[in-house]
């Protein structure tokens, strides 16, 4: 297993929208184990393919209390179940240090398939739904800066730009 490097807003690779899975494979199946090795890494709660520049239809998330279950989307689609939205302060692993708050649909349907290409369905809200519709995004090349104001965006832009030059 490998901890992977992950993109970080503005890189303009983050903007790629990611194309389906073929088949599910032993490469897939390592990809998805270092994924969630990367993600167990960093602390966080979900990752995209797009985030460690695999511009295919994956992600990971484990939004259980204790981090020892993860879950594993190949080509996931989703839709919403309801118009109510909750508000969430929601951070990404590829905007580190920033925490801005979104409304998102509260309980959504997936449909995806599993590490070994089997096809599943499942109702979720929650944080779990929550992060879902954050990862899908990513997929779709779009990121939770892209939900707050332009004014909101643009700081936080100028403020990685700047720590990225200082890591330089
Ligand atoms: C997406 O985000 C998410 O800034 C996953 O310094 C976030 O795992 C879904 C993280 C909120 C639902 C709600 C962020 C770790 C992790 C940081 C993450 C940081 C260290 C973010
Ligand atoms: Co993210």
């Amino acid at each position: 297993m490998a901890v992977l490097d992950i993109l970080e807003f503005p890189d303009p690779r983050l903007r790629t929208v990611a194309k389906p899975v073929a088949v599910v494979d032993d490469g897939l199946r390592k990809l998805i184990d270092d994924m969630i090795e990367t993600m167990y890494a960093a602390s966080g709660i979900g990752l995209a393919a797009s985030q460690v520049n695999v511009h295919q239809r994956l992600l990971v998330l484990d939004v259980s209390e204790e981090h020892n279950q993860p879950m594993v989307f190949v080509n996931p689609e989703i839709t919403p179940l309801t118009d109510q939205t909750q508000p969430y302060d929601e951070g990404c692993l590829s905007v580190p240090g920033f925490y801005e708050t979104v409304e998102r649909p509260e309980r959504i349907r997936v449909k995806a398939q599993d590490r070994d290409g089997k096809p599943f369905e499942m109702e979720c809200e929650g944080l779990l739904a929550i992060c879902l519709q954050h990862e899908m995004d990513h997929l779709n090349g779009k990121l939770f800066v892209d939900h707050i104001s332009r004014l909101k965006r643009d700081r936080i832009k100028k403020k990685m730009e700047k720590l990225h030059r200082q890591q330089a």
